[in-house]
């Protein structure tokens, strides 16, 4: 029997058919298959089953199955993984599969499944699968439906996926420190119907966080609210994909949280209606227009929008402090000090120390101290026009009229037409803003040009109409 990495590499492709599993015998464990990596898997289209049209997990991928007398089988793997949030950045954490989170599991409607659970960790763990319709002894709670299953064991889980929609998978044992070491998934329950609500392309993560010391290598699982990196699947920017899209393409993003606070989610240039969330599809007549989409922990929410504006739009959480990495926590505010001199004498003392954010944290962008090893700059990511003073939960939505449909490939940054990018003004200041800029000193004030109307309504007949 060849090992999972052996058969990994002999399939080729992670979507693997049935038929190259069929010498495995029916009382077999099916194969697990483990991704190598963190990179952005192309979307898995069934060669055996029922026909869905197959999500894209961001930094991620989808598991595959098989066919056993009309029942899908599916084989997660409990256990210890490394997990790069970024390149320079290498965090120990639980997994299934050889990642964190765990592959996507993607079936269709009134699929009858079978997941088996080998646990690799060193304590006992449970899979529960969050938001589904299934026999209560499925369910998935250590002590509650089930016994734990101990380090070692496999255990087999049966159910028919009843309701389509967005779902993930955990552990219900030992919750909070599993989950806060990477354990979780997704999962997808596809329409029977492939035209029911069908969009060009379908992404999905979870957003999750850690605690990790700078120089460190494993979360700190009792943390409770002071998480210094926050992800989508698991990965920061920019070490995050960013979202390829054909422009006028109809896109889902489908989103779960689990991490310990929420997340409001922000769609730079477009308006999205959220559609679904972990307890099923929106009526069209319920949902109304939104730029911001807020996560609670424990949500699932899907939204929809036509990717009809050519760009690199960000796709990011509104907490400022979740849109940002590890080195930022913990320092003061120097806004306004003065260090003229103070460095010079303190480095005598301290040879590594560093005056830092007397003028704002922007000089903190780009990598302007050395960093202790396995660790990453608060912002970071390259633009086309400098750095983009960004970390954590953060990523761009790429919208191209020549993508071809169905492909994923990054096409670079746009390039934007002539005359469409903000620049710096060169003409002649107003008084007011000559005067602020001057530190508030008086200035001659400035003759108002002649082809600049002043923009104050005057009250006429029809005012307070
Ligand atoms: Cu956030």
């Amino acid at each position: 029997m060849v090992s999972r990495r052996e058969f990994f590499k002999n399939a080729g492709a992670l979507a693997v058919s049935a038929g190259l599993v069929s010498k495995v015998g029916a009382a077999s464990l099916p194969e697990a298959a483990i991704a190598p990596g963190a990179a952005t898997a192309a979307p898995a289209h069934p060669q055996t089953g029922r026909p869905f049209n197959p999500v894209v997990t961001l930094n991620g991928w989808s598991l595959p199955w098989r066919m056993n007398n009309g029942v899908k089988e599916f084989h997660l793997v409990a256990e210890p993984v490394v997990r790069e949030l970024a390149p320079g950045m290498k965090v120990n954490m639980w997994g299934y599969n050889g990642q964190s989170p765990g592959p996507t599991i993607e079936v269709v409607e009134g699929d009858r499944v079978r997941i088996f659970l080998t646990n690799k960790l060193p304590e006992h763990t449970s899979v529960h699968f969050h938001g589904q319709r299934l026999p209560n002894g499925m369910d998935g709670v250590s002590g509650l439906t089930q016994p734990a299953i101990p380090a070692g064991k496999t255990y087999v889980y049966e159910f028919e996926a009843r309701r389509p929609g967005t779902f993930m998978y955990h552990p219900h044992a030992d919750e909070m420190v599993q989950i806060a070491m990477g354990m979780m998934g997704f999962w997808v329950t596809h329409p029977k119907n492939p035209n029911f609500m069908k969009v060009d392309r379908d992404f999905v993560f979870m957003l999750s966080n850690f605690d990790v010391a700078p120089g460190g290598y494993t979360p700190k699982v009792n943390t409770m609210l002071d998480f210094n990196l926050f992800t989508f699947n698991s990965r920061v920017f920019p070490g995050i994909d960013p979202l390829i899209v054909r422009q006028n393409d109809k896109v889902r993003i489908r989103m779960g949280n689990l991490t310990m606070t929420n997340h409001p989610i922000h769609l730079h240039g477009h308006e999205f209606e959220v559609t679904g969330t972990d307890g099923g599809w929106i009526r069209p007549e319920a949902r109304w227009p939104e730029v911001t989409v807020d996560l609670a922990v424990g949500h699932m929410r899907a939204i929809e929008f036509m990717a009809n504006e050519p760009g690199d739009w960000p796709l990011h959480c509104h907490k400022s402090h979740h849109a940002m990495n590890a080195m930022g926590h913990n320092v003061p505010t120097m806004i306004g000090v003065d260090h003229k001199g103070l460095g010079e004498k303190i480095a005598k003392l301290v040879p590594d120390y560093m005056v830092m954010g007397e003028r704002g944290m922007a000089d903190m962008e780009s990598m302007q101290m050395p960093l202790p090893e396995n660790t990453l700059p608060m912002m970071s990511g390259q633009g086309p026009f400098g750095s983009i003073a960004m970390g954590g939960m953060f990523t761009v939505l790429k919208v191209r009229p020549d993508q071809k449909p169905g492909n994923y490939k990054d096409p670079g940054w746009y390039k934007h037409p002539a005359g469409t990018v903000a620049y710096e003004w060169k003409g002649e200041m107003p008084a007011a803003t000559r005067s602020n800029s001057a530190g508030g000193q008086s200035m001659p004030p400035a003759s108002k040009p002649k082809d600049v109307e002043l923009n104050v309504r005057k009250p006429g007949p029809h005012s307070g109409h």
